[in-house]
């Protein structure tokens, strides 16, 4: 089907900025607004529903929401922390909430009255943001919601004449917002779009299209996601004739592929994921905190994705004084730890061609230097994992990553070897495989048979 607003191309993009994107592979998501205020508290009450939830949750009329800003003092807030803590974890990439849902804007806009500038410091937090991560070689991404609950020319769908006027001049406003934004932050390497399911997004796919175009030609090469687009049908992501659209898949939202799904590896993608179960503001609800992830289970997300050929974007949610919570800098630290002995077999990283998904944990390779990885994440319970080289090759050596030292290894057949994993492995242990091509020696006879 020919398509007007549909994929501009079928062919993966595999230029410099998305190439560096790809062998990133993690990236640290940011979301910061007045929602950290409250953190899910209004008036003596918790909504354990997400923190950026909160008006809809409490029925906030619009006018005390915006007030917030006066509140809005971030007397502890440094960028340049932040952006410490993400380079210690391994983030290569930042995306940071430039516009939530509720309209409030981390820059001073020209174009809303809810900015940073109704402030009493008034200060720019979102270029301090890019300055400061930046200056730690980290790519920032602007996150952008054009749903919006503050513009009153929003509509969710158009439904009369008036009703398209509006919603004319709301498309106007926001791309007038996102040429700002990319006027005054020419650096940033991505955008990030949410808020882009509702029917009048979907009838304007020409609008998304025109945006897509206008960033890449006042930014060269920027990534645009697959949520900002929608077809002249209203198909999203991925348009009509099932071709993705924008340059990579953000459809994975607190959720990852089947990890045997070997078809992710066909395009670009990236799943975002939060510490809690749900929520992306700073959130001072102890249920919420009961339910936070521990960061071998992030770590192991992480490895999900990028045994598919994907991207991780962990979620913080900065406190309303701009501090990191104290435990988002601690999982932070732990996954820091755990990417310093064993980010070789995340960065550059991506699907392995021919090593089945295991059960046990995830393969990954380097498609530079082929070595292969296995990331070790549930233990099973015969003490020892069985990895399976590709059919016409054979595993020759194993190394644990962490520590560098060589790991003896029993020969089940040509392309199958058992390796005892140490049972005190707390997080991830990763070993790296080098497996040649090449007819293997007769199967050893020294096979444990508790093993099999
Ligand atoms: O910014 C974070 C969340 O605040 C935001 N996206 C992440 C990155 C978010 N906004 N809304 N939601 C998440 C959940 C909304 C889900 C729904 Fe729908 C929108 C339910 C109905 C409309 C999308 C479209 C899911 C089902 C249909």
């Amino acid at each position: 089907m020919q398509l007007k607003y549909g994929a501009q191309t079928t062919q993966r993009r595999d230029d410099p900025t998305m190439r560096a994107f790809r062998r990133d592979r993690f990236g640290q998501f940011i979301h910061w607004g007045l929602y950290a205020l409250p953190a899910g508290v209004w008036r003596g009450e918790t909504y354990d529903f997400a923190a950026e939830f909160l008006p809809k949750s409490a029925n906030i009329p619009d006018a005390d929401w915006q007030a917030l800003a006066a509140d809005f003092t971030v007397d502890r807030f440094d960028a340049a922390e932040w952006a410490r803590t993400a380079k210690a974890m391994g983030a290569r990439y930042v995306t940071v909430t430039a516009k939530h849902h509720d309209g409030f804007c981390l820059w001073p806009s020209e174009y809303s009255d809810t900015t940073v500038a109704a402030t009493p410091h008034g200060r720019d937090l979102l270029g301090e943001i890019v300055a400061a991560y930046e200056a730690e070689g980290i790519a920032v991404h602007l996150y952008y919601s054009v749903l919006d609950w503050h513009h009153p020319d929003w509509r969710y769908r158009i439904e009369s004449a008036d009703d398209e006027a509006s919603f004319a001049r709301f498309l106007t406003f926001a791309q007038n917002q996102l040429r700002e934004l990319a006027t005054r932050y020419p650096t940033v390497r991505g955008f990030w779009f949410d808020g882009t399911w509702d029917e009048s997004v979907k009838a304007n796919g020409g609008w998304t299209l025109e945006v897509e175009r206008m960033l890449k030609e006042l930014i060269p090469g920027v990534l645009v996601n697959s949520r900002l687009r929608a077809d002249e049908n209203g198909a999203r992501h991925r348009d009509s004739n099932g071709d993705l659209m924008g340059d990579f898949f953000s459809g994975y939202e607190r959720r990852l592929p089947d990890p045997w799904d070997r078809s992710m590896a066909e395009h670009d993608w990236e799943a975002c994921m939060t510490i809690p179960q749900n929520s992306w503001g700073h959130h001072a609800s102890a249920a919420v905190a009961a339910t936070r992830k521990q960061p071998a289970e992030l770590i192991e997300q992480l490895a999900h994705a990028v045994s598919l050929s994907g991207n991780l974007l962990l979620n913080f949610g900065p406190m309303g004084d701009g501090a990191l919570p104290a435990f988002e800098v601690e999982i932070a630290r732990e996954i820091g730890d755990w990417m310093r002995a064993n980010g070789e077999a995340i960065h550059g990283c991506g699907m392995a061609p021919g090593w089945d998904y295991p059960g046990w944990g995830y393969y990954t390779q380097n498609a530079d230097t082929g070595a292969t990885y296995a990331i070790v994440t549930r233990m099973p319970v015969s003490g020892v994992i069985k990895p399976q080289a590709p059919a016409g090759t054979s595993i020759r050596s194993v190394r644990a990553l962490a520590t560098g030292e060589e790991v003896e290894f029993a020969r089940l057949d040509d392309q199958t070897i058992s390796i005892p994993v140490p049972r005190e492995a707390r997080v991830p242990i990763v070993f790296a495989l080098e497996a040649e091509r090449e007819q293997a020696p007769a199967p050893s006879q020294e096979v444990n048979p508790d093993v099999a």
